[in-house]
């Protein structure tokens, strides 16, 4: 192993190679900024990456009061020491000289800066005089999925008990709305039936319309250190781009966009057909077999092929893989959840597993992934559109146990109607029955589609704006009260990652100027408006980050979910640990449902479902009598074709996505020199057979049109699908070189193109299925595209393009095993 390695060259580094069922050696990556050697780091605090769902466990340096660089930890199950290049220079956003540091208000048009009594009084004047005017579902919050627990359950329990509002979500909803109900349709309730460790036992890992190595670059060092070693998985990927999975997969299928659930049945078909089902696990734990039998019996590997443009031979070849492997493990992402037939394909690799026995032992199972690094908690806090605790809002009995641990009446919880989804809130801030909304840790005027009409809703003179954030972001511009937040390393809470880790994120530094600690600004909000419980007692009863804890622990008892095993001592001692974590399993739960389903009884299960395809809910009696003991639903779906089909005037297929450099709408990783260098601008991805058709070239500035708006880019000519156009959605406005301008002719934001359309099912929208021209603005002459070419985007000619290197400034320490 080097020593050093410019780690944006080589974002994996190097290999430490091990077999299956053997210990993934460690290696521990570190970065110190010039200067700085480690004799002179005062402290090191413990903390996991928030630039992803992975969960990498981190120590914090600390010198001088500021933060001065990273190391893994290599004792964590998560990463065994490893880093991302996110994580390895992430944190210097930290200090970016435009952080907030005061409130501010609008006066005259214009935001100016305020004490916090202004802005906290502002916020709950309105509060108050529109719960008296209006009542209180005028008010809705629109969180995130990078807050940390504590805030999610305070969030919670203020806008449920406290203000009695059903239009709270996250962005969550843009991100792993799917993830959470595919896993409430096959297994009854939320949570994440396998561990990161499966990849250390699996004979197979296939993943579906996932980028693990650009996304979760750690967990993929884990999977190419089992390439590289004795007795090495196969691969099997469904992707439309050459991604490096794709590169290293013994079968990659490329589908045309919006057709993973064609894809899935034709693998379902062949599977049962060949007799590669496990029929006595099917027996005992699944209902619904037999019509999912019906359901593809003629999605033949042929018909697959003419609706996803695959071919036949090579859907055939999968199955074999998938079908005669011992040991199976599936991962699903944004190529499947922000597609079309998104919970209808997520439930289809669930089905997968089912059939063929693959869940609850080593190397078998399903990670149904995360993103961002604390959706989970979103999601068991009730922050998003479910009750906290993974409750069904449908059940009488959890919405009075709830109710119970809150000491108010179960009428102050709404419950009437479905938590309302993210998408609704803004359609009903459009129609102006929302008059407030209160946007912490997202930034939907980049992230959210059709950028056009998320800019007239936010721009309503009639609805007031309260958006709670680090820095001055596009949307944190429209806003009527701007709230200074303090971030990572300068808070202390805890967090969950896609596979139920649970680590301590310690306060390392202060905050700049006033920001302050998300939970401190709900803190002081509940404290303003005095919500009381039945008693006359302060509704929230909590102080701390540490005090909150111990209220969600009490919250999440029994269920799924269950923290009471947990406290912030033990996991400051123990680092991260698997929830469930109770008296019974201390040291936490590595794989759920080893021994049965536990969690689908009627009594029990967190939703009695949807019909996948068109999303109408299964009544309670039609789920008990579906499912009377409680096992896993086989739900079956059949293909139908995405919303927008391509024409004369829009021939080509338009997808959206990530690359591994940036984090979302780039507000830390377009402040982190190594990474915005690495992809400094925005880009448009085209196959060389189509760049030729249409008459263009690498490097040439082209528009892609779609019937919402255009986005201009440099062109790259990699070896994605023929007929797909492909956009990274991290380019906003803050940092717009000129020429680039929000709702002009030629945008930036990947958004600016994206339709308002969702899954019937999770209502997570389409940010993978649309239609686009693209037109030649300017040839490249000798200008050359600056996309990466360590990645998706690598050049199919990479003659003329530099390679992506950070050079000096990007050189990261990498080591054995210190002791
Ligand atoms: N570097 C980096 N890492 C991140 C993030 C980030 O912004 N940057 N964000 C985090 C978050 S919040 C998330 S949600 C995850 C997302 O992680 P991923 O889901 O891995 O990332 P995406 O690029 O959104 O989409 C994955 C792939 O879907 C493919 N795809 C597009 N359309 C289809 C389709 O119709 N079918 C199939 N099968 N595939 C399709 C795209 O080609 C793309 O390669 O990443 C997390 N990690
Ligand atoms: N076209 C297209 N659009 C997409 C996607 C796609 O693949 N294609 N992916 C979707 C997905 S999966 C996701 S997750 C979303 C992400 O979309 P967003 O959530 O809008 O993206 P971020 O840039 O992560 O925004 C987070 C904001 O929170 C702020 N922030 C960070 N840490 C803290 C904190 O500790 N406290 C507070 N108060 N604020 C903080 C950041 O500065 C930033 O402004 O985008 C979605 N949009
Ligand atoms: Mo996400």
């Amino acid at each position: 192993m080097q020593p050093e390695v410019d780690r944006i060259a080589a974002p994996w580094g190097d290999r430490t190679p091990y077999g299956r069922g053997a210990v993934w050696p460690v290696r521990v990556d570190s970065y110190l900024e010039p200067g700085v050697t480690s004799d002179m780091v005062e402290r090191w605090v413990p903390t996991a990456s928030l630039l992803h769902s992975n969960g990498d466990a981190m120590d914090v340096a600390v010198a001088g009061g500021r933060i001065v660089g990273v190391r893994g930890r290599p004792g964590e199950r998560v990463n065994h020491g490893r880093l991302g290049p996110k994580d390895l220079f992430g944190w210097q956003s930290n200090h970016a000289s435009d952080r907030l540091t005061t409130p501010l208000v609008r006066k005259g048009g214009h935001l100016v800066p305020c004490r916090w009594d202004t802005a906290m009084d502002r916020i709950a004047d309105r509060t108050r005089e529109l719960m008296d005017d209006s009542g209180p579902g005028s008010i809705g919050f629109y969180t995130s999925g990078q807050l940390f627990l504590e805030d999610y359950y305070t969030l919670s329990v203020i806008a449920r008990a406290g203000i009695g509002t059903n239009h709270l979500d996250g962005n969550t909803r843009l991100c792993t709305a799917t993830a959470a109900e595919s896993l409430k349709e096959t297994f009854g309730c939320d949570g994440q039936p396998a561990s990161f460790t499966d990849v250390d036992h699996a004979d197979v890992i296939a993943l579906f319309g996932h980028n693990m190595a650009e996304t979760q670059p750690v967990l993929w060092m884990r999977v190419l250190d089992r390439l590289e070693g004795p007795h090495p998985p196969r691969l099997v990927c469904l992707d439309p781009r050459p991604t490096p999975v794709a590169r290293c997969a013994t079968v990659h299928l490329a589908p045309r966009a919006g057709t993973n659930v064609a894809l899935l049945n034709a693998l379902l078909h062949e599977i049962i057909r060949t007799d590669r089902i496990d029929r006595s696990f099917i027996e005992a734990h699944t209902v619904g077999f037999d019509e999912l039998v019906e359901q593809v019996s003629d999605c033949t590997p042929a018909w697959a092929a003419g609706i996803c443009d695959v071919p036949a031979g090579k859907i055939t070849e999968a199955a074999e893989i998938l079908g005669d492997t011992e040991r199976l493990l599936s991962t699903v992402l944004q190529g499947v959840y922000q597609s079309h037939q998104a919970t209808a394909a997520a439930c289809q690799v669930n089905n997968l597993q089912l059939i063929r026995g693959m869940l609850g032992r080593p190397g078998c199972g399903v990670l149904q992934m995360n993103g961002q690094p604390t959706a989970e908690n979103t999601r068991e806090c009730g922050a998003d559109g479910d009750l906290p605790g993974f409750r069904n809002w449908e059940n009488d009995a959890h919405v009075e146990e709830l109710a119970r641990i809150w000491n108010v009446d179960p009428s102050r919880i709404p419950h009437y109607a479905p938590p309302t989804p993210a998408m609704q809130i803004f359609r009903y801030a459009e129609q102006g029955s929302i008059r407030m909304l209160w946007i912490s840790g997202t930034n939907p005027l980049v992230s959210l589609p059709d950028l056009h009409r998320i800019r007239e809703i936010l721009g309503q003179e009639r609805l007031f704006t309260v958006v709670q954030d680090l820095y001055a972001t596009e949307t944190a511009q429209l806003a009527d009260v701007v709230l200074p937040a303090a971030t990572w390393a300068e808070k202390t809470g805890t967090f969950t990652n896609a596979d139920r880790t649970v680590h301590l994120s310690e306060k390392a530094v202060d905050p700049p100027g006033e920001a302050r600690p998300d939970l401190d600004i709900l803190l002081d909000f509940a404290r303003r408006m005095d919500f009381r419980d039945r008693d006359g007692r302060p509704l929230v009863a909590w102080h701390d980050a540490e005090s909150a804890f111990e209220a969600w622990k009490e919250c999440s008892r029994g269920r799924p979910c269950d923290y009471t095993g947990l406290t912030y001592e033990r996991l400051r001692r123990a680092g991260g640990i698997q929830w469930p974590c109770t008296g019974q399993s201390p040291d936490g739960t590595e794989r759920l449902y080893t021994d049965g389903i536990r969690r689908a009884a009627p009594d029990d299960c967190e939703t009695y479902g949807r019909d996948l395809v068109t999303g109408a809910s299964v009544s309670e009696t039609e789920y008990r009598a579906l499912n009377p003991g409680g096992k896993a639903v086989l739900k079956a779906a059949e293909y139908v074709p995405p919303p927008e089909t391509t024409d004369e005037k829009y021939p080509l297929q338009l997808t959206t996505g990530r690359t591994l450099y940036h984090f979302h709408t780039r507000t830390k990783t377009g402040r982190t020199p190594q990474l915005n260098r690495a992809a400094p601008e925005v880009w448009v991805e085209l196959s060389a057979s189509e760049a030729q058709r249409h008459g263009v070239a690498e490097g040439d500035l082209v528009e892609v049109t779609s019937p919402r708006g255009s986005v201009r880019g440099r062109l790259r000519i990699t070896g994605i699908r023929d007929g797909l156009v492909f956009l990274p959605f991290h380019y906003g406005y803050w940092d717009t070189p000129a020429g680039h301008r929000p709702g002009a002719h030629g945008g930036r934001a990947a958004n600016e193109t994206t339709i308002t359309d969702w899954d019937p099912v999770s209502k997570q929208p389409l940010f993978k299925t649309a239609v686009a021209r693209l037109t030649l603005v300017e040839r490249g002459e000798a200008t050359a595209c600056a996309a990466p070419t360590t990645t998706a985007s690598a050049p199919v000619d990479p003659r003329h393009v530099p390679p992506t290197a950070g050079g000096p400034a990007a050189m990261a320490g990498q080591s054995g095993d210190p002791q």
